[in-house]
This record gives C-alpha cells, sequence and structure tokens, in this order.
C-alpha cells in the first residue's frame, strides 16, 4: 500500500471542550505522522468554502455557522492508505453509528457536532491541505 497523506481538523467543539491533546494522541498512536499542523479558526467566507460541496444540502447554513464559530486546529497526516484509514479511525458521521475505538464514539455528541473532519479521497486531500499550509510548512 502507497504511503500518501489525508487532511484533518479537530472541529470547534472539541477544541471548546479541551480534547486536542486526546484526539492527536488517538491519530499519532494509530500510526499517523503529522506533516503539518495548526491552531486555526475558519471565517465564515472559508467555512462556506471548504464545504462548498454541501451548499444545497438543508445542513450546510448550520455547518457553515458551526465551522467558523471558533478555534479548529488543523493537519496533515501521513501513512500508508492514509484517506481510507483516517475515516475509519474518525468513526461514522453520527456518533451514535460511530464504532467503539473511533474518535467520534469518544469525543463527538451530535451528527452536527462531531469533533473531528477526514478528507472523503486522495483529491481532497491535497486540495484541503493546501487550502491550510504552504509547500514550507508541510514536513
Ligand atoms: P467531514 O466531511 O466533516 O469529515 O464529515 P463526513 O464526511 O463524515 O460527513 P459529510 O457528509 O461530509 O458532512 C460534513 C459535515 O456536515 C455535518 N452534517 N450535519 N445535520 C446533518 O444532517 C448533518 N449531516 C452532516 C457534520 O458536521 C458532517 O461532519
Ligand atoms: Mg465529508
Amino acid at each position: 500500500m502507497a504511503t500518501n497523506r489525508t487532511f484533518t481538523m479537530i472541529k470547534p467543539d472539541a477544541v471548546e471542550k479541551g480534547h486536542i491533546g486526546g484526539i492527536l494522541a488517538m491519530i499519532t498512536d494509530a500510526g499517523f505522522r503529522i506533516v503539518s499542523l495548526k491552531l486555526t479558526q475558519l471565517t465564515v467566507a472559508d467555512a462556506k468554502a471548504f464545504y462548498a460541496v454541501h451548499s444545497e444540502r438543508p445542513f450546510y447554513g448550520e455547518l457553515v455557522e458551526f465551522m467558523s464559530r471558533g478555534p479548529i486546529v488543523a493537519a496533515i497526516l501521513e501513512k500508508d492508505n492514509a484517506v481510507e484509514d483516517f475515516r475509519k479511525l474518525i468513526g461514522a458521521t453520527n456518533p451514535a453509528d460511530a464504532a467503539e475505538g473511533t474518535i467520534r464514539k469518544k469525543y463527538a455528541t451530535s451528527m452536527g457536532e462531531n469533533a473531528v473532519h477526514g478528507s472523503d479521497s486522495d483529491e481532497n486531500a491535497a486540495i484541503e491541505g493546501a487550502f491550510h499550509f504552504s509547500g514550507r510548512e508541510q514536513f
């Protein structure tokens, strides 16, 4: 399996509750290498652009408001089969359906406030990583 990269955000709900350290520990314990990392905040325009794929969905306004309401942690991660393995590590979008041992099972509180983001393809991982980090910030 090829070593490749994914992109994640620790969402505002988890940052507010003090779970940055716990979530980063689960990520590194699962074998992901941190390529880039920062505490930052999405503007409303950033959140709209980042989730533009969902612009026609009924939850879009709520999602944009939530994702821009406070700081997030943005990170690029590297591992064999990174995108798929990270989606497994974070668990189902709805924490009620998330498997034991997943980040969302432990830290998410609802479908909307679900603690972490994970890219859904190699192509989107590259786009999303470049949204937050310059080449010089990728190690
Ligand atoms: P993400 O992109 O954040 O990793 O989440 P995901 O792939 O598991 O889920 P996706 O379908 O891409 O939805 C993006 C985010 O929108 C919020 N959402 N709310 N209220 C709802 O029905 C609803 N559905 C989705 C969640 O925050 C979800 O993570
Ligand atoms: Mg998604």
